[in-house]
């Protein structure tokens, strides 16, 4: 059996799905969860998807499904983007499940459901839509999280007004599938056209806030200060140092935002607050690395005199992907691109983690032209967007 999607109605979609929050600069888009421009995607998402003969249907966080009478199938990633996001990351795997839902209802079969989830790029946390959906973190504590200018996630939820359908049951699903780009070089340097996860790796993130002294940047001798700055920088450097015995070649860790006080030319300043996130595919190492952590922030904090403050803990554990499913995407590839395929980790985060406590789940890759992501400059060869296209529609035949 094959599915008859259709690449053309496919690519015009993703690409119309591109013109809400287009940034002006290449291809990317900036359409932050819960802005007019991700709220305008999720409408004019809805009303294909109720095209496609499914129902539409948001619930509370404003995850969006497209839902297939009795049990089904469901697919789909994230429409939000990150501050300047590339026109591929989450929408590729939301107009993909919408084409096959669509080219499945077609063909009379099998029952697929499609998932716009929010929030995937963490304006507020990590993954926070389908965190929230799956139960990994209450709706109350994902209402306290608040952005970067302080708005909380449960000011800016309200904007769904009377979107909101109600809860949408996990029972309801007999597994996800999320087709993705790669976000990284692999499969575009080695000529490789498909990647079939094997894993997703886990990720810790935490806000850091040292608080030392302000004062005049021209008076203040440098022995008599207490500079959060040179705090965060010696933290910085000492952490890299300290990991070198613990990590692998794959371990990651960045201080991706800073918010220093007050931020002026000519004052010592006096607080910094900072993002640091951390992952890897082991959960050990991820503990051990938070120990580190922790231990030389402290220790920084003690040798300037200054205080040290952890924020909350954002966490997921790595995950790996069901055989079953894994099998059928592995098939599938080794159909439509033979040779040209192989089983990969993910090092990005992707909602199937958090589906994953619910069903099983499995993931696909595409390339992504020089491994870039998370940048307007992102993108793939549309040839590449139609072959992954085609391996989910064969994976999902299989499966049947
Ligand atoms: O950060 C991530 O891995 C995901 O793209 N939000
Ligand atoms: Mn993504
Ligand atoms: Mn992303």
């Amino acid at each position: 059996m094959t599915l008859p999607v259709q690449p053309d109605r496919f690519l015009a979609d993703l690409h119309k799905l591109r013109s809400f929050g287009a940034s002006g600069t290449g291809k990317g888009v900036v359409r932050r969860a819960y802005t007019p421009a991700d709220l305008d995607a999720r409408d004019w998402l809805a009303e294909q998807i109720a095209a496609a003969g499914l129902t539409p249907h948001f619930d509370e966080m404003g995850n969006l499904f497209g839902l297939a009478e009795g049990p089904s199938l469901l697919m789909g990633s994230h429409s939000d983007s990150q501050p300047e996001g590339g026109w591929l990351d989450g929408a590729l795997g939301v107009i993909a499940a919408l084409e096959v839902a669509r080219a499945a209802k077609e063909a009379g079969g099998p029952a697929v459901s499609m998932v716009s989830f929010q929030d995937e790029e963490g304006r507020f946390g990590v993954t926070t839509g389908s965190a929230v959906w799956s139960g990994h973190m209450s709706q109350e504590a994902a209402d306290r999280l608040t952005d970067t200018d302080g708005v909380t996630l449960a000011e800016a939820r309200a904007v769904l007004g009377d979107r909101v359908a109600g809860p949408v049951e996990q029972g309801r699903f007999t597994g996800f599938m999320e087709m993705h780009i790669e976000q990284g070089p692999w499969l575009d340097a080695e000529g490789d056209r498909i990647g079939v996860v094997s894993d997703i790796v886990g990720i810790r993130s935490m806000m850091i806030t040292f608080e030392g002294e302000q004062n005049h940047a021209g008076t203040t001798p440098m022995h008599l200060r207490k500079d959060a700055f040179q705090a965060m920088v010696t933290f910085a450097g000492r952490l890299n140092e300290r990991f070198r015995n613990v990590v692998t070649p794959s371990t990651v860790w960045t201080n991706g935002h800073v918010t220093l006080h007050p931020n002026a030319t000519s004052v010592v300043p006096g607080k910094v607050t900072f993002s640091m996130q951390w992952r890897d595919a082991e959960t050990d190492r991820l503990g051990r690395m938070e120990t580190i952590i922790r231990d030389t922030a402290r220790e920084v904090a003690e040798e300037t005199g200054m205080a040290v403050d952890f924020g909350d803990m954002l966490w997921l554990d790595p995950v790996a992907m069901d055989g079953r499913l894994k099998g059928a995407l592995a098939d599938a590839a080794e159909a439509v691109a033979p040779g040209k395929w192989r089983e990969m980790p993910s090092g990005a985060l992707h909602d199937a983690t958090n589906v994953a406590q619910h069903m099983p789940v499995a993931m696909l890759f595409v390339p992504s032209i020089g491994g870039i992501s998370h940048d307007f400059a992102e993108d793939t060869a549309e040839e590449d967007l139609v072959t992954g296209l085609k391996v989910l529609a064969g994976a999902v035949a299989r499966l049947g």
